[in-house]
């Protein structure tokens, strides 16, 4: 493939065709410098290669056309990731003229969301991924079943070993993707830790409701497999990190809601404990640091609680507002926004920036939590005596850390 810098932008453009990719480079830089590529060649860096294809296949999931992704460890310790999507496009790219699959498997920058019309959701490297890990792998095959054809084509460090071949007819629907790392890469080890893949799996399949996502471990000493799969998605989450909890209320309290393009997702249940566990994902990458959809979700929690309470009389008259800490005591959280241009920022990039993420998180959330705590008294007395008591147990706190300053200065 050549280092040409071939555009080719189309604009209005709202599904991916084999014409709609834009060609930036070749992959000898990547073998060059593989960790700015996938931040390390360590165990981590080697992970990192399953989640890129994986992501693929979770976008073609969040565009509605993949139920079921399946990720095997073979028992030589390559990857195999098969998804029942529709397929890669088969034809060949005009302005290449080569096939589509090859482009995107050979060529850095070559991924639907360059070409301007594409709206991918996963996180990841924005479609350069299938060629990142074709770079770094000693071989990797592709089989496409597409408009009952079988199509095949194989690669050996990101070199094209076949051309893309027609295999004759099939049943089956979807894309398969198998690759074995590079050992002159991955210096420490080639060797994948299923506990992590599974780990990660279980998280995919919370994040992304209904999808199911499998993990089988072929290797001798090994020999398992998983299958991760939540009607209830990140309410099914925050059931099972309250699942050794006393909880206040039976039921997680779960919204979702979609504004100009932003899915947002807040599923919320309170426990009997002191602490608090709000972890929040863009675009199914945990933002560790929080940002705009997290803050914008605290900011409605803390107003729709007191508005309630205060509207309801569950304050007395001088009672003063409960504090956010207050409201989040007991408090299990997961938020999930998923976002067309989501901007990372922060020391590990793991902090959402966008802003406007912060007022549609906040509005979606709050209008929901409101209309939910009108229509289950109960459980919203319960939140409320809750916050409560977390707030006079902070003020009794704060007059004894007076009376001792006092009694020091005396
Ligand atoms: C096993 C790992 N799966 C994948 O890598 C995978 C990529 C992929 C895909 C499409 C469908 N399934 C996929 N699985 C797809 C098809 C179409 C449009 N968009 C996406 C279509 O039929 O129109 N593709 C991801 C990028 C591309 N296809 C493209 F750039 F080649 F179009």
């Amino acid at each position: 493939m050549s280092e040409e810098n071939i555009t080719n932008v189309h604009e209005n453009a709202s599904d991916y065709n084999d014409n709609q990719i834009q060609v930036l480079e070749g992959l000898e830089a990547v073998r060059k410098r593989p960790g700015m590529y996938i931040g390390s060649t360590s165990q981590r860096g080697l992970h990192h290669l399953v989640w890129e294809i994986v992501d693929n296949s979770i976008d073609e999931a969040l565009a509605g056309f993949c139920t079921e992704i399946e990720i095997t460890i073979e028992a030589d310790n390559s990857i195999t990731v098969q998804d029942n999507g529709r397929g890669m496009p088969t034809g060949i790219n005009e302005k290449v003229g080569r096939p589509t699959i090859e482009v995107i498997f050979t060529v850095l920058h070559a991924g639907g969301k360059f070409g301007g019309g594409g709206y991918k959701v996963s996180g990841g490297l924005h479609g350069v991924g299938a060629s990142v890990v074709n770079a770094l792998s000693t071989e990797l095959e592709v089989y496409v079943h597409r408009d009952g054809q079988k199509y095949y084509q194989r690669f050996e460090r990101g070199n094209v070993v076949t051309d893309l071949e027609n295999q004759g007819k099939t049943d089956y629907r979807g894309t398969i993707v198998h690759f074995k790392a590079d050992p002159e890469i991955f210096t420490e080890t080639v060797e994948f830790d299923y506990e992590v893949l599974r780990t990660r799996v279980r998280e995919l399949a919370f994040l992304n409701r209904g999808l199911m996502i499998s993990i089988e471990d072929k290797r001798a000493e090994h020999q398992v497999k998983k299958e991760y799969h939540y009607e209830g998605g990140i309410k099914s989450y925050v059931d099972h990190l309250n699942q050794s909890k006393e909880v206040i209320h039976d039921e997680p309290i779960y919204i979702e809601g979609e504004r100009d393009g932003i899915m947002v997702e807040v599923a919320i249940q309170y426990n009997s404990g002191f602490s608090s566990s709000i972890i929040s994902f863009a675009n199914n990458i945990h933002t560790y640091e929080g940002g705009t959809h997290e803050s914008g979700f605290k900011t409605a929690l803390t107003r729709v609680i007191n508005d309630y309470a205060r509207r309801n009389k569950l304050f007395k008259d001088n009672d003063e507002n409960l504090s956010g800490e207050d409201v989040r005591e007991g408090l299990t959280a997961i938020i999930s926004v998923k976002h067309p241009d989501p901007q990372f920022e922060g020391q590990t990039k793991t902090k959402l920036g966008n802003s406007e993420t912060r007022s549609i998180t906040d509005k979606l959330f709050s209008e929901a939590l409101s209309k939910f705590m009108l229509e289950n008294p109960d459980v919203s007395k319960k939140i409320v005596e809750k916050g409560v008591m977390a707030s006079r147990a902070r003020l009794a706190a704060k007059r004894a850390r007076e009376v001792a300053r006092k009694k020091n200065w005396a």
